[in-house]
């Protein structure tokens, strides 16, 4: 079986899941929100990693079908938890960048319908990549802020989008890439350090990513990093603890 092929079944067929990692104020120690990531189990492949299927689906055609299970998926996932009485949860939803078009803006518009939930609950998280063409992005990106959503830069600090460019982006947070993370206690912090201050200038929200010891996270907690996502905290799960030191008060 070739992996283009089973891909394809499992598209039709929706033979995936999502897992969900939590995301932490670091000031107040509750959950703030989610990133929803994809899973995917073949029989006969064994468990194959998005970031070696996701590629593929978008060089065979499907990362639309795709990203629209996911995003229902996640929408409806996030309902499920306020209607069980949980304080809402944003859900952090990763968009590749071959997505970035009117037909996201489509997708988002009639899933948020379909499920009900709030805009404002949705995180979709997009690399730096798509600066490819910034000003397309651009336009697009602010189609889908009409909307409502949240919009994060994930894996901030590997790509190249320009500070002139991040002026202009109507986005709302920078997800620090956890390799900045990882190498932060080396290097005294000083690239974290930079993104914290230049988010500050410029009103934007930060998540420190992989967050995986105590030292990093009092390190961060010095820095007034605002939230953070690491298996230090959790690693990602199929449901969110209902009870826990985690829990938003609301
Ligand atoms: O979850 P994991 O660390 O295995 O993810 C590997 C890569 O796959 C990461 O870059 C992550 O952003 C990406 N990824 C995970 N879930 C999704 C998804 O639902 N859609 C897209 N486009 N990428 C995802
Ligand atoms: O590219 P993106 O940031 O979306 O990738 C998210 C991926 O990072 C997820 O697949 C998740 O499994 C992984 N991840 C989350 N927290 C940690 C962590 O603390 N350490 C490491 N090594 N990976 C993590
Ligand atoms: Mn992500
Ligand atoms: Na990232």
């Amino acid at each position: 079986a070739t992996m283009e092929n089973e891909l394809r079944k499992a598209v039709e067929h929706k033979d995936f899941h999502l897992l969900y990692q939590p995301q932490i104020d670091l000031r107040t120690n509750e959950m703030v929100g989610v990133e929803a990531l994809i899973r995917w189990e073949n029989e006969e492949l064994g468990f194959i990693s998005p970031g070696e299927f996701i590629p593929i689906a978008e060089e065979i055609g499907v990362i639309g079908q795709l990203t629209e299970w996911v995003l229902e998926t996640a929408c409806l996932k996030g309902k499920e938890w306020q209607q069980q009485g949980i304080p809402p949860l944003r859900i952090g939803v990763n968009i590749s960048p071959y997505m970035i078009g009117e037909e996201l803006v489509l997708m988002v518009e009639k899933t948020l319908e379909k499920t009900g939930l709030e805009a404002k609950y949705v995180d979709l998280e997009i690399t730096e990549s798509f600066m490819q063409d910034p000003d397309y992005a651009i336009h697009i990106l602010k189609k889908l802020k009409e909307i409502g959503v949240r919009l994060s830069i994930d894996d901030f600090g590997t790509g190249y989008s320009s500070l002139s460019n991040l002026r202009k982006l109507p986005v709302d947070c920078l997800k620090i890439d956890r390799s900045f993370i990882q190498e932060m206690l080396e290097d005294e912090g000083v690239i974290v350090k930079t993104i914290l201050d230049m988010a500050n200038h410029l009103k934007l929200s930060v998540v420190a990513e992989g967050i995986e010891t105590e030292d990093q996270l009092q390190f961060l907690n010095t820095l007034h990093c605002q939230v953070g996502q690491g298996y230090y905290f959790s690693r990602p799960v199929a449901e969110v603890p209902v009870t826990s030191r985690f829990l938003s008060k609301g």
